[in-house]
């Protein structure tokens, strides 16, 4: 069951522009049990829509979030080194920076198994975690980070505002983009936020998304694509003031923002917002050769692919992301083309691909079985990826990456 939005996420408005749709795809995330095999599964319409008066590039469809991340959500954090020491640099500047000890409260929303606040535990400070989904709560619990095993909204905040809780720092990274009440979430971020307190948020950019055809990260669990200028809106909207932007490669592209309950936007606010108007982000017009662009990856993604294969090669994957699901599914990849993916989660080896049901296996496979190709579905942890895998390269591997367009990537050797 999914629901079709008539107006804005963000802005209520009206009359939204499509832009993209990618037909219908199985969950990205719904990973098949070997037992399920001969079961169908759920697919759903995947469209995108730009909002004209406040900027928002979103999902026309909301698949609930019960359904996306409760029950067997098989996305752990630790498992790529790269996101890991991102969000250790992160805690250490924060911890400096805003100066926090022993009495202070960092929250996180979707804390998932702990990645980023047990480097806040690490160092004293007490820490809040607050995931739906259950193996990563359990995972953080077990590493002694306290989780509430919940959904972040208004009425969680105003429960923990009344046991007397104000955090110094809450931190959602990849989140925002996943809450279907978008301002009842940031109004809840506002409550829980003490009077000199920071949020620190983190989401891919819709601008890094268009220009380099990221199309892939389009899935249903990510219901809006954020620019800074439809996220200043949406933070004023609720009396915060985005005051600082910063940009890192993490993801194909992301923000991170700081929000603060008063005070003034600093000159990277200010620098965004002009160079976004400067490229029309803020206009339907800059989205309008997205679809043509898509597709072109798709042909020439099948083109290459193809080749490879007409001339004997033997084909894998490596990661069995979110968006690797999107891609193989929307692209039309499956086992006539790869034998299998291999991803380094232990809980989605043994499974399968949703919608095109290629098996999942440890990456060590990749050495063993010396498949000519890997498509790397992972593209944005490419550098860790094949740093990881000389062993593989050495013996004469070659890897695939489907965006920004279809290319075996040259050999790299350290
Ligand atoms: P990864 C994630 O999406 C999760 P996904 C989520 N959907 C979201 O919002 C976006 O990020 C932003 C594996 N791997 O993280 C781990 C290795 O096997 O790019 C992952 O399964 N070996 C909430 O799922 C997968 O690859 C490695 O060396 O699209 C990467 O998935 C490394 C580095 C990773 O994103
Ligand atoms: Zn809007």
């Amino acid at each position: 069951m999914h629901q079709v939005i008539s107006a804005c996420r963000s802005c209520g408005t009206g009359g939204l522009r499509p832009i993209l749709s990618l037909g219908e795809t199985p969950l990205a995330d719904a990973l098949v049990d070997p037992a399920r095999l001969d079961q169908p599964e759920a697919s759903y319409p995947l469209e995108v829509a730009f909002c004209a008066a406040c900027s928002l590039v979103q999902l026309k469809q909301t698949v609930s979030p019960e359904t996306l991340f409760t029950q067997d959500y098989p996305y752990y954090s630790s498992f790529s080194d790269t996101l890991v020491s991102h969000a250790r640099r992160n805690a250490e500047r924060l911890i400096t920076d805003e100066g926090l000890d022993q009495q202070s409260l960092v929250v996180e929303l979707a804390s998932n198994d702990g990645y980023l606040l047990r480097h806040f535990a690490a160092q004293g400070v007490p820490v809040l975690g607050i995931d739906p989904a259950e193996g990563p709560a359990r995972a953080a619990q077990e590493a002694g980070i306290p989780t509430l095993r919940a959904f972040f909204d208004r009425e969680l905040a105003a429960c923990l505002l009344a046991e007397g809780k104000r955090a110094e720092v809450v931190l959602a990274n990849n989140v925002l983009a996943h809450v279907p009440d978008l301002n009842g979430f940031v109004a809840g971020i506002g409550m829980l936020l003490a009077g000199s307190g920071v949020a620190v948020i983190e989401a891919p950019y819709v601008r890094d998304l268009i220009d380099r055809c990221e199309f892939d990260t389009i899935y249903h669990e990510h219901l809006c694509y954020f620019s800074v200028t439809a996220l200043n809106r949406l933070f004023a909207r609720h009396g915060l003031v985005l005051s600082r932007v910063e940009h890192y490669p993490l993801h194909g592209g992301s923000l991170r923002l700081f929000v603060r309950p008063g005070g003034e936007p600093d000159d990277t606010v200010r620098r965004y917002l002009a160079e976004e108007a400067e490229h029309g982000l803020d206009e339907v017009g800059y989205y309008r050769d997205f679809a043509a662009r898509v597709e072109q990856v798709k042909h020439d993604l099948l083109a290459l692919l193809g080749k490879l294969k007409a001339s004997g090669a033997r084909i894998a994957a490596y990661g069995a992301a979110a968006k690797g699901a999107t891609l193989l599914n929307y692209v039309g990849i499956g086992s006539e083309t790869l034998d299998y993916v291999v991803d380094r989660n232990v809980h989605k080896q043994g499974r399968f691909m949703p919608g095109v049901r290629l098996p999942i296996a440890d990456p060590a496979r990749l050495v063993a079985d010396q498949p000519d190709y890997v498509l790397l579905l992972a593209w944005n942890f490419a550098d860790e990826i094949l740093a990881q895998q000389q062993a593989y390269l050495r013996a004469g591997g070659r890897f695939v990456v489907p965006v920004p367009e279809p290319a075996v990537l040259e050999r790299s050797y350290p």
